[in-house]
């Protein structure tokens, strides 16, 4: 009785046996789930089949030549690999490109190329051929281009990359003295693929000056100037700025300068009836001071950080110029970035101001250098 028990549970454990079996081979067909990696042009790295319910295991990342992994994507999103695994999927490998600077032995000091010229509506555009004349701000001469009033910028490069060192790195020079600053906000650009171009994926960054955080600063102001109609004022300047929750339409007032400056205020070159700029707005700290039959508008410096600024203070090589420090980069957000150097500069001018007879409070930049070099030249 014992043995045939014995038997009895032997070919009951082989049939559970059997049973068994065929049911892990069942479930291994019907529901482990692939889940594959598509590198992306990287290093392959091997799919993983997922029991549902299960998590993936993180793979070693990826390696591309000239390149730094940053993350797995799934629907343009970063994979959470704690995420339950319910179906089949592929990540993709998120890519960006590693900075090199361009390094040049023959690097000389001066800008070497203006790579845009978009000026804002002011009593110094279309006295000439401005497209021309923004040339002047190359090498080191002492002609200077007017930005016009704000937003107006000017974007240049060097041959060969800034490198962030110790302090300040960039000289703009403009022409502010005592009473007459007119500041100009200074953005940055790394040339991340070294074809020459700011491209669109090519990310600004703002050099934050002393007013950046201060709340009566006005980040993303935008405004667009609208060209007169031919019958119309060619000295009033139509305009719509948005900024925060507010939309504000009205008009700048150019004609106390028209004695001095008859030409149209807004740039003749663009083929556009109608220019927008957005950026950073300095609040004004102009003042009016009456002196009897004639007034006088001061234009004070602010404390640090802006072209055409307090280059006054300066002294020989440097005359004229305010001096920048690729450290106090910031995002859109207003978060620091560490740049190891900058290919492209851009300034534009910061201040909505009109100044009665003394027209627009516009950035002028003569000049911009390099200042590591200019250091080596002296
Ligand atoms: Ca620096
Ligand atoms: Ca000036
Ligand atoms: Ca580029």
């Amino acid at each position: 009785m014992k043995k045939q028990l014995t038997i009895l549970n032997k070919l009951l454990l082989l049939s559970l046996f059997i049973g068994f079996t065929a049911c892990e081979i069942k479930e291994d067909q019907s529901v482990l789930y692939e889940v594959s990696f598509d590198s992306f042009g990287g290093s392959s790295i091997q799919s993983q089949f997922i029991i549902p319910g299960d998590t993936v295991v993180k793979p070693i990342d990826p390696t591309l030549e000239g390149s730094e992994f940053i993350a797995w994507l799934k629907n343009n999103e970063p994979y959470n690999f704690g995420e339950v695994v319910n179906s089949e999927f592929t990540l993709i490998a998120s890519w960006k490109d590693i900075y090199k600077p361009i390094i040049n032995p023959n690097a000389t000091p001066y800008i070497t190329e203006v790579l845009d010229f978009s000026p804002a509506p002011g009593q110094f555009l279309n006295k000439v051929d401005d497209q021309e004349s923004v040339k002047n701000i190359i090498g080191d001469y002492y002609q200077f281009i007017s930005l016009g009033t704000f937003g107006g910028s000017v974007t240049f490069k060097f041959d060969h990359s800034i490198m962030n060192g110790e302090g300040n790195d960039i000289a703009i020079y403009g022409n502010p003295f005592e009473d007459s600053s007119e500041p100009g906000i200074v953005m940055v650009c790394q040339d991340l693929n070294h074809n020459g171009i700011a491209d669109d994926d090519e990310p600004w960054y703002e050099l934050a000056g002393s007013e950046y955080y201060k709340a009566e600063t006005t980040h993303n102001y935008t405004i667009t100037y609208y060209r007169p109609k031919p019958e119309e004022n060619q000295h009033i300047i139509k305009y719509k700025a948005t900024y925060d929750e507010t939309i504000e339409e009205g008009e700048m007032d150019f004609t106390l300068v028209e004695m001095f400056h008859p030409q149209p205020m807004f740039p003749t070159f663009y083929e556009e009836d109608e220019i927008t700029f957005t950026g950073t707005k300095l609040k004004s700290n102009t003042w009016h001071e009456d002196m009897g039959d004639w007034s006088y508008f001061h234009n004070p410096a602010y404390d640090w950080g802006y072209a055409d600024n307090r280059g006054y203070e300066q002294e020989g090589i440097l005359r004229g110029a305010d001096l920048f420090d690729i450290s106090n980069a910031v995002d859109e957000n207003g978060e620091k970035v560490e740049l190891i150097a900058v290919d492209f500069v851009k300034v534009y001018t910061a201040t909505t101001t009109i100044a009665g007879w003394l027209g627009e409070r516009s950035t002028e930049i003569v000049k911009a250098a390099d200042l590591s070099l200019l250091s080596t030249d002296e």
